[in-house]
């Protein structure tokens, strides 16, 4: 179903047959939303999120490409989430694995003339969207090279689960890993916990994680698991309260209810040959946990 947000830009609503939902943005191909089959809002969203092209919305899951970070004439986190993406009437085959039973939509982003002038590599990125039967969330990355000369890129999915309070939470699958600490000149350390819980502002990529990650949410009761490929790479960031007061759509305690944990291609960028593809996949379930 297309609905139409207060600005006129088009989302898709997808639903299963046991009504859990999830809602996508032709603004960026970004999911504003993820509810289970109760209603429940699984991804966060800040209080004062600006729905204003070509502003990403601050929440959900906006994609972070061609890069992630700030590096050179790029913007932070590259220009995907800030433009608008089209629906893909025409995309080419997916394993049936991953329309079997699901209600999906593909969407589409090619670069403009303007696009070309910042980042001179001709691509198309195919993204499809699906939601499960039992209400996972799946999102699948192609990038293509259309025949330009080789190029490299960065990804990640962005993603702000919504979580009951930042010290109820731990990560686990990110242990003995190392990681890249963004409050430290990016420096490498190791990870020596045994899970990730939090105490104050974390913004790190870990290296070369497995392929699935959880998020324990001991107030209420249910797991997030992350199960992901091509992604080798896991972001963590909770601004904590100083720096989320420092941003302006960030409510000021609204960093206790959020965690971003990004699948994400970071430390080895991609690289792609002419009419070379990359597929990368990120699947999102939720179990009940004691
Ligand atoms: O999550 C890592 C990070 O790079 C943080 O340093 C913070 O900047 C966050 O992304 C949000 O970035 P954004 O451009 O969406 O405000």
């Amino acid at each position: 179903e297309v609905v139409k947000d207060r600005n006129g830009i088009h989302q898709v609503v997808l639903q299963n047959s046991r009504g859990a939902s999830a809602r996508v943005s032709l603004h960026g191909g970004q999911v504003l939303s993820w509810k289970t089959d109760r209603g429940e809002e699984l991804l966060f969203i800040s209080s004062k999120a600006i729905f204003m092209p070509p502003t990403p919305v601050r929440g959900g899951i906006p994609i972070c490409f061609p890069q992630f970070g700030k590096r050179g004439s790029l913007e932070q986190h590259g220009f995907a989430r800030n433009k608008i993406w089209v629906m893909d009437d025409h995309p080419p085959p997916l394993q049936p694995s991953d329309s079997s039973g699901k209600s999906f939509i593909d969407l589409l982003l090619k670069p403009s003339e303007d696009d070309l002038k910042i980042w001179p590599h001709s691509f198309e990125f195919r993204l499809r969207v699906s939601l499960s039967a039992e209400g996972y969330l799946t999102l699948i990355s192609r990038v293509r090279n259309i025949n330009c000369k080789p190029f490299s890129f960065s990804i990640a999915y962005h993603t702000y689960f919504s979580i009951s309070d930042i010290s109820e939470v731990r990560i686990e699958g990110l242990e003995t890993l190392d990681y890249l600490d963004n409050l430290h000149e990016k420096k490498r350390f190791t990870e020596q916990g045994d899970a990730l819980t939090f105490e104050s502002e974390v913004d790190r990529v870990y290296l070369g994680s497995s392929d699935m990650i959880a998020i324990f949410d001991h107030e209420r009761k249910q797991t997030f698991i992350i199960q992901k490929e091509g992604l080798p790479d896991v972001v963590v960031w909770n601004p904590w309260e100083k720096k989320s007061k420092s941003i302006p759509d960030f409510g000021d305690e609204e960093y206790r209810q959020m965690l971003c944990v990004d699948g994400a291609a970071i430390e080895k960028p991609i690289t792609l040959k002419p009419g070379e593809e990359w597929t990368g996949r990120l699947e999102l379930s939720y179990v009940p946990s004691s």
